[in-house]
């Protein structure tokens, strides 16, 4: 394969027969990509749900979830599922209560994922590049083991699938996962029905909506908000970086619905953590369409940083350690030490680490931003930052299972700094930035905030026009107490709202309402934890 090309693609177009390749009978049905996954799976340490040891058993006291050596095998070699997953990261390593359980020494190589903190943060995206196509090696020697096709690929799961006629179609579980066995009648691991370890599943379990089919909720897939991010903006750090955006959009977002069934089912599926998210099998799906928005943000002009740091990076002292260690024959003696800057650009590796490239079926469209258009703006991609500190507010304000509302009050200057937006002004507006820091919770989800509306609630969703973007918890808890982070942060281009605001006389110059709401349906309890913003900023290009 050295020097090939290799496809990825849409597990909803392979499953239903659109890939000619791949070809399935009945469709929705399994082709050759799902089911070999599947098989490989099963001979990468799969247990048989009900059949597990569960030894060691890591257990939490507190979280009700079942051990991850009930589905998998316990495995320090690199050839196996177990020893893949916990390189994302091992519940050891900061749960004191499961670190006794750990057989010595620890494994050096688990628990190296990057969420969160600024200066970890930058690695998100490509540490999970490397992360995932090392993974795809290894699951290609199995495949081959067994047989299956020579272009074995990871496929993705598009649940950012936009058709005007049928919105997010894809936003359900890929058919592949929810088949309980396999067409020669084995079980399949790509299924999990247990709630504890995946709250999204093929039909609602229970509730009002009991039997009918489980979506992400509308608001957690699109992708518009991360692709009109042109360059790193945590304001803790200012360095250029990659997409930080898509972070938590849709990518922290996707970890909560998929983890808790968008916050209603249940409180502990695996994907809901950092710490057991690698354990479920959708994760890497869930990682490979993460990495097709990168392709595609690029594909759009969004530019990657440079310096030393994207060759040179590794262990920091001051932080969790950010590793670069993979495998690609399972001989833990044979470890590649692989940095971001030789895979900026998967559709031409090169080099000794690098057996083949990639690419992707089909990029994502460009997003339509629609407020800005509306108001005839002109792009907003292509606008300075906007780093000049309008207004700031302290207090905090922590959200449960209803919306909270705080008012941010604008000092005098303000009016002046938005002249530009009054329609008899020719000059541009100012780039107008609404920053959410120091966002705290470990078991906190998803969210979604508003702009001078303290009237919606949990089923208004993106429907009024004061809606100003989304955020997530997820990896909040990762680096709480690090030194100089409270908490992740969020950013938001409100430009155009604001505009839109004024324009239809909503918009007052002493002060401004921001909303926060849980992004979880009306009619269930909510199983997430709180969550505290600790400091929210409006600031002006
Ligand atoms: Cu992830």
């Amino acid at each position: 394969m050295a020097g090939a090309t290799l496809t990825r693609y849409d597990i909803h177009d392979l499953n239903e027969g659109k890939i000619e390749a791949f070809p399935v009978e009945n469709p929705p049905g399994w082709d050759a990509i799902s089911l070999y996954y599947a098989k490989a799976l099963q001979t990468m340490g799969w247990v048989e749900p009900g059949t597990g040891t569960g030894e060691p058993k890591p257990t939490p006291p507190s979280q009700g979830m079942p051990a991850m050596t009930q589905r998998w095998k316990y495995s320090e070699n690199p050839l196996d599922y177990f020893f893949w997953a916990g390189m994302h990261w091992w519940p050891g390593e900061d749960w004191q209560w499961w670190r006794g359980l750990m057989p010595e020494p620890l494994n050096e190589y688990w628990g190296h994922c990057t969420h969160g903190a600024a200066q970890v943060e930058r690695y998100f995206l490509p540490w999970h590049r490397i992360y995932i196509y090392f993974y795809e090696v290894i699951v290609r020697g199995h495949v081959d083991e067994l047989g299956g096709p020579d272009e074995w690929a990871l496929p993705y799961w598009n649940y950012s699938y936009q058709d005007p006629d049928n919105p997010w179609p894809r936003a359900r579980l890929p058919w592949a996962f929810c088949q309980e066995t396999l067409p020669d009648g084995s079980g399949n691991p790509l299924y999990v029905d247990d709630v504890r370890i995946r709250g999204l599943q093929p039909a609602w379990p229970s509730g009002p909506q009991q039997g009918e089919p489980m979506y992400l909720v509308p608001t957690t897939p699109p992708y518009a908000a991360a692709y009109g991010n042109a360059i790193y903006q945590d304001p803790a750090s200012e360095s250029d970086g990659f997409n930080p955006t898509l972070d938590g959009t849709p990518h922290g977002m996707v970890h909560v619905d998929t983890g808790t069934g968008s916050q209603a089912i249940t409180d502990t599926g695996w994907m809901f953590r950092t710490q057991t998210a690698g354990f479920d099998p959708i994760f890497w799906l869930h990682h490979s369409q993460v990495d097709r928005l990168w392709v595609g943000w690029n594909a759009l002009g969004g530019s990657n940083p440079g310096g030393s740091w994207l060759t040179a990076a590794d262990d920091d002292p001051n932080l969790r350690p950010v590793r670069w260690n993979f495998w690609a024959d399972g001989d833990i003696d044979n470890k590649l030490v692989v940095y971001p800057g030789e895979m900026l650009d998967p559709a031409s590796l090169s080099g000794e680490h690098f057996a083949y490239s990639y690419r992707y079926q089909e990029l994502p469209p460009e997003p339509h931003l629609e407020i800005p258009a509306l108001l005839g703006l002109a792009e907003v991609v292509s606008r300075p930052a906007a780093r000049r500190e309008l207004a700031t507010d302290d207090r905090g304000i922590e959200v449960h299972d209803r919306p909270a509302s705080i008012r941010i009050a604008l000092p005098d200057e303000a009016e002046a700094r938005m002249r530009a937006f009054s329609p008899d002004v020719e000059e541009e507006p100012p780039r107008v930035m609404l920053y959410l820091e120091d966002i705290t919770g470990a078991d906190a989800g998803n969210y979604l905030v508003y702009l001078n509306n303290t009237k919606v609630d949990r089923d208004t969703g993106d429907q009024v026009p004061h809606f100003v973007g989304a955020f997530t918890a997820f990896g909040a808890d990762h680096h709480e107490g690090h030194e100089g982070h409270g908490g992740m942060s969020a950013s938001y281009d409100i430009t155009g709202l604001v505009a839109y605001l004024r324009a239809q006389g909503e918009w007052d110059p002493t002060g401004v309402d921001v909303t926060i709401v849980p992004a979880a349906p009306e009619g269930y309890d909510l199983v997430t934890g709180p969550v505290e913003v600790g400091r929210i900023s409006i600031r002006t290009s």
